[in-house]
C-alpha cells in the first residue's frame, strides 16, 4: 500500500513537472508552430490574452484595412463566439493593425509585436496584414480552427516576429480537367492555401479528358468537351459567372488565379467539340491504353471523348487559321476574367506535334496572350520557342529546358515533378496517385533547395515555386486533402522561407502542431511515418 502511494506520488510529481515544462515551452514565441517559418522571431516577457473585451484599432485608411479586420473577426468567431469591436484608441487590451509606407519589394512583409497589454501588427500592404493574421491564427490554440465554441484561453507569448517571403510567386496547381471539382471544393482548397501564405492558384482548365471553362464564342467546348472525365464520370465545367466567383473568392484571400488552357497537345476535349481543330492524327479510343484500341482521327472530324489517362496523343491543327481564331477567342474571354498578370498556355507533352509546328504555335499563342495584356506561363518545353520578355517557363521535367529559358533572359517557376508533384504516391502502398516521377514522402517534399536544382538555375532566375496536383487518380475533396497534407506545408515553406532558415527538425515539430489543427478542421491528411515519435519506435 505504502509503496504504491510512493509510486503514485512520484508519478504525480513527474507528470506535474512535465506539464509545467510543456506549459513553459508553449509560452515562448520562439517556440511557435508557424508554417511557413518566419524570418525572425524574438521572445519577451509575459503573454497577451485575447478575450471578448479585446479591441481592434486601425491606423491607416479604414476602407483599405477593414477587409483584413473582417478576416480576423471571422477567424475568431466560430470557436470563441467573440465579436471583437473596433475602437478609436489603444487601451490595455487592444490589437493594432497599421498600414505603413513601404518599398515596392516589400509585398507580403509584416511585423508583429506582442506585449502583455496588446499586439501591434504593421505592414506596408494589405497582403502583409493578411499574412500577419494567418500568423496570429497559428499562434492561437488548435481549437481556434473548430466550428463550435470552445473555452480555451487565447494566449500568445510576448515577443516580435518579422516576416517576408523569399519568393514572389508561391503557387499551387489544381487539375480540374482529369476530374472535375465543384466551386465549393475549389473554395475549400483556396481557404487551405491562404493559411499557408500561397498567393497563386493555377487552374488546369483543359486537357484531353475535359474542357472546364465556359467560352461563349465556342459553346461546344463545354457542352461537348465538358461532358466526361477520367473513368467516364459526368465531368462538368464552370460557367463564366462561377469562374468569376472563384477568382473573387481567391482575390479576397490575396490569391491570384492563373488560368491554364493546355495547347497544342492535351486538347482532345476541344477536338471532340470542334472537328475543325483536328489535324487528323492517331487518337486512342475512350478508355484505351496506347497499345490497344487506337483509332485514326480524321482531319476536320471531331474525335471521340476520352476518359483514360494516357498523355501526349492529341494536338490542335497548327496549320489551320481556324485554330488561331480559336486560340484568340479563348484567350480574349479568359483574359477578360483574369485580373492577374498571367495566362498559362500549357505546351507540355505535345508528342504528336512536330517541333517545326510546335515552335510557331507557341510563339503565336504567346503573342495572343500579350495582345490581351497578359504574360504567358508555359510548361518548360515552351523554351524551344522564342520567348517574349516576361514569359515564364515552368520547370517540371527538364532542367535543360529551364536553362534554355534562362538563357533567353526569362525567369522560371520551379515545379520539379520529383519534389513538388502532389499526385505522386507517398510510397508504394499509397492507395491514390501515380509514381512515374518518384515516391514523395514528406521529407522528400521538404529537403530540397530551388537554387540547387541545377548549377545554371540561380536565385535571380527563379520567380517562385509551385506545387501541382494532377487529378487522374483524385476524385473528391477528401482525396485532394490526403495528397496535399502534409506535403503542401513543406512546399509552402520551401517557397516562403529562405533556405538557410529552414531545417527538417524544426519543420517536424511545427508540422505536428499543424496536425492538431487539421484534426480540428476535419482534414483527411496523410499520417506520414517520417513524423512518428521516435521514442515510441522499438
Ligand atoms: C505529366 S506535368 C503531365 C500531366 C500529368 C502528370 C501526371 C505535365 C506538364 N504534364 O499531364 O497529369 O504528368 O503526374
Amino acid at each position: 500500500m505504502h509503496k504504491i502511494n510512493v509510486i503514485s506520488l512520484v508519478l504525480i510529481v513527474v507528470f506535474a513537472v512535465s506539464m509545467w515544462s510543456c506549459a513553459d515551452t508553449s509560452s515562448k514565441l520562439t517556440e511557435n508552430g508557424i508554417i511557413p517559418k518566419p524570418l525572425a522571431v524574438t521572445d519577451a516577457k509575459g503573454t497577451f490574452t485575447i478575450d471578448k473585451e479585446t479591441k481592434i484599432v486601425i491606423s491607416g485608411n479604414p476602407a483599405e484595412i477593414s477587409p483584413i479586420i473582417s478576416v480576423f473577426q471571422a477567424l475568431l468567431r466560430p470557436a470563441t463566439g467573440y465579436e471583437l469591436q473596433v475602437a478609436a484608441d489603444m487601451s490595455a487590451n487592444s490589437i493594432l493593425f497599421e498600414l505603413v509606407d513601404g518599398s515596392a519589394d516589400s509585398a507580403g512583409e509584416y511585423d508583429i509585436s506582442v506585449a502583455e497589454n496588446g499586439i501591434k501588427v504593421a505592414a506596408s500592404s494589405n497582403e502583409g496584414l493578411f499574412y500577419a493574421v494567418q500568423t496570429l491564427r497559428q499562434l492561437l490554440p488548435a481549437s481556434i480552427e473548430g466550428s463550435q465554441v470552445a473555452t480555451v484561453a487565447l494566449e500568445i507569448p510576448a515577443g516580435t516576429i518579422k516576416d517576408k517571403p523569399e519568393y514572389a510567386y508561391r503557387g499551387f496547381m489544381l487539375d480540374v480537367a482529369r476530374h472535375f471539382f465543384s466551386v465549393e471544393d475549389v473554395k475549400h482548397v483556396i481557404d487551405l492555401l491562404a493559411m499557408y501564405k500561397i498567393n497563386f492558384l493555377h487552374l488546369h482548365l483543359s486537357d484531353d479528358q475535359g474542357w472546364r471553362i465556359e467560352i461563349k464564342s465556342w459553346p461546344l467546348l463545354t457542352a461537348v468537351g465538358g461532358k466526361t472525365e477520367v473513368g467516364g464520370g459526368e465531368g462538368g465545367f464552370y460557367t463564366q459567372e462561377q469562374y468569376n466567383e472563384l477568382v473573387a473568392y481567391a482575390r479576397d484571400r490575396y490569391i491570384t488565379v492563373v488560368p491554364e488552357i493546355d495547347m497544342p497537345g492535351h486538347t482532345n476535349a476541344a477536338l471532340a467539340a470542334y472537328g475543325d481543330l483536328n489535324p487528323g492524327i492517331i487518337v486512342p479510343t475512350e478508355g484505351a491504353i496506347a497499345s490497344e484500341g487506337i483509332e485514326l482521327g480524321v482531319k476536320g472530324v471531331p474525335t471521340p471523348l476520352y476518359s483514360g489517362i494516357e498523355v501526349g496523343f492529341s494536338t490542335l491543327d497548327t496549320d489551320n487559321d481556324v485554330t488561331y481564331q480559336f486560340v484568340d477567342d479563348v484567350i480574349r474571354e479568359l483574359a477578360a476574367m483574369t485580373p492577374g498578370p498571367y495566362i498559362h498556355i500549357g505546351g507540355d507533352e505535345s508528342h504528336v506535334t512536330e517541333l517545326e509546328d510546335y515552335v510557331p504555335f507557341v510563339e503565336k499563342a504567346q503573342a495572343i496572350v500579350t495582345k490581351y495584356g497578359k504574360k504567358s506561363i508555359g510548361w518548360d518545353e515552351i523554351a524551344h520557342a522564342k520567348l517574349e520578355p516576361g514569359t515564364v517557363a515552368q520547370y517540371w521535367a527538364k532542367a535543360e529546358n529551364a536553362v534554355m529559358a534562362i538563357n533567353h533572359g526569362n525567369q522560371v517557376l520551379v515545379s520539379p515533378a520529383t519534389k513538388t508533384y502532389l499526385d505522386m504516391q507517398y510510397d508504394s502502398t499509397t492507395h491514390l496517385g501515380l509514381h512515374w516521377a518518384a515516391y514523395i514522402e514528406l521529407d522528400d517534399a521538404y529537403n530540397w533547395d530551388p537554387t540547387a536544382l541545377d548549377p545554371s538555375i540561380k536565385r535571380e532566375d527563379i520567380l517562385g515555386v509551385e506545387s501541382p496536383l494532377w487529378s487522374e487518380t483524385i476524385t473528391n475533396k477528401e482525396e485532394i486533402e490526403y495528397m496535399v497534407f502534409p506535403r503542401f506545408a513543406a512546399i509552402a515553406e520551401v517557397a516562403w522561407t529562405r533556405q538557410e532558415l529552414r531545417s527538417w527538425e524544426s519543420f517536424v515539430t511545427r508540422v505536428k502542431a499543424h496536425m492538431e489543427r487539421w484534426e480540428v478542421m476535419g482534414l483527411n491528411y496523410y499520417q506520414s511515418p517520417t513524423l512518428a515519435d521516435e521514442t515510441l519506435q522499438p
